[in-house]
C-alpha cells in the first residue's frame, strides 16, 4: 500500500523508487544524517554509494532521503547527495519534528533515523538501514537528552536495521526505552546487543534470528496488531570491530571532549563522533564504514523476502 500523494509539490520520488514502489518490489530507505553530519569527507560519499549498492546487491531498490531547498526527496542521485554534502550547502540536521518546517523555509537538510522513517512510512517504504540509532545520552537524567529516534519509531511501523545504537549512549538506558516505547529488538545471529564499534556488548538478547525471511515475518505479524516500528540489531563483524581498549580510551576522551566544549542538543552526536575518529586515528571511520554497509544488505535482504 502506498500512500504518498505523487503531486506534491513538497516530495519527490526519483523514477526508480516510484516505479518500484507502484511495483510491489522491495525498498530500503537509507538516511544522509550519516553522511552529511556523520561521517567525514570524501568517505562520507564512498559510505553512501557503497551502501546503495549493498541494497542493490541484495536485490532491493535504495531510496536516500533527505530535503533539498524544501522538498522532501525520496530516491536522491549521486549528484543531489554531493551537493547536499557540500559543506557550503549547511545543511541543518532533520529529525521527524523539523521536516515540515524546512519545507516552510525551503531549506536543505539531511534527515535522522527519525526524520527518515517518518518520510519513508508515508511513502510505503518499511524498512531501513543506519549505522546506530539514536537513544539515551549519558547523563541523560540531567540533561532529557534522548534521541528523538526512540519515540519516532514507538509510532512508526518501519524495520530499522543497526548495529546497535552508539556507544557514546547510555546503552542499557536506551534498552530500557525501546520495552517501554513497545518497540521490538530482534538479535540478527546474535546473543547480545550489539556495541556498535564493538560486535558484542554485556546486554542479552531476547530474540534472535538466523535469516532475513524469518525476520520479514516477525514485522509482518506485529504490523498486523501495532503501529510501532521494530530495531534488527546487527552485529559488526567480529574481525573488523575496534580494539576495546582502544575503544574505551577514545570514548572516555572523545564525551570529556564534547563536555568540555559545551556542546549539546543536536550538535552532540556529530562532535562526538568527529572527536572518536581523531582519536582512533580514524579507524572508527573505518568500522562504521563496515557496519552501515552491511546494514544496508541484510536490510535489502530483508526487504527482498518481505
Ligand atoms: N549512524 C551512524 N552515524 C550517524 C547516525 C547514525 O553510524 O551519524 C545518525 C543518525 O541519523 C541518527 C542520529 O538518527 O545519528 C542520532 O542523532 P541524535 O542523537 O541527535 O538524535
Ligand atoms: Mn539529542
Amino acid at each position: 500500500m502506498t500512500t504518498f500523494d505523487s503531486s506534491s509539490a513538497h516530495l519527490r520520488l526519483s523514477e526508480e523508487v516510484a516505479d518500484a514502489l507502484h511495483d510491489g518490489r522491495p525498498v530500503v530507505a537509507l538516511e544522509t544524517t550519516i553522511v552529511v553530519h556523520g561521517l567525514p569527507a570524501p568517505q562520507n560519499l564512498e559510505v553512501a554509494a557503497e551502501c546503495e549498492a549493498a541494497v542493490r546487491a541484495s536485490g532491493a531498490v535504495p531510496a536516500t532521503i533527505g530535503v533539498i531547498d524544501g522538498v522532501i526527496r525520496v530516491g536522491l542521485g549521486a549528484e543531489d547527495l554531493a551537493d547536499l554534502a557540500d559543506a557550503k550547502r549547511g545543511a541543518v540536521k532533520l529529525s521527524a519534528r523539523d521536516v515540515g518546517t524546512a519545507i516552510a523555509r525551503g531549506l536543505s537538510g539531511a534527515t535522522t533515523v527519525a526524520g527518515t522513517i517518518a518520510i519513508a512510512h508515508r511513502v510505503g517504504i518499511s524498512v531501513m538501514a543506519t549505522g546506530g540509532l539514536g537513544g539515551v545520552h549519558r547523563g541523560a537524567s540531567e540533561t532529557f537528552d534522548e534521541s528523538a529516534d526512540l519515540t519516532t519509531l514507538s509510532r512508526t511501523p518501519v524495520l530499522v536495521v543497526a548495529s546497535g545504537v552508539k556507544s557514546i549512549l547510555d546503552v542499557g538506558a536506551t534498552l530500557e526505552r525501546l520495552d517501554t516505547l513497545g518497540v521490538p529488538v530482534w538479535g540478527y545471529r546474535c546473543d547480545t546487543f550489539p556495541a556498535f564499534y564493538l560486535t558484542e556488548s554485556v546486554f542479552e538478547m531476547e530474540w534472535r534470528f538466523e535469516d532475513p525471511a524469518s525476520v520479514a515475518a516477525a514485522f509482518a505479524a506485529h504490523r498486523m496488531w501495532s503501529s510501532s516500528g521494530a530495531l534488527l540489531a546487527h552485529p559488526v563483524d567480529p574481525a573488523r570491530q575496534l580494539d576495546a581498549e582502544l575503544h574505551d580510551l577514545a570514548l572516555a576522551a572523545a564525551l570529556e571532549r564534547a563536555r568540555v566544549a559545551g556542546v549539546s542538543g543536536k550538535g552532540v552526536t556529530p562532535a562526538v563522533l568527529a572527536a572518536f575518529s581523531e582519536l582512533t586515528g580514524g579507524t572508527s571511520v573505518r568500522v562504521n564504514r563496515d557496519l552501515v554497509v552491511a546494514n544496508a544488505a541484510l536490510a535489502g535482504a530483508v526487504a527482498a523476502a518481505s
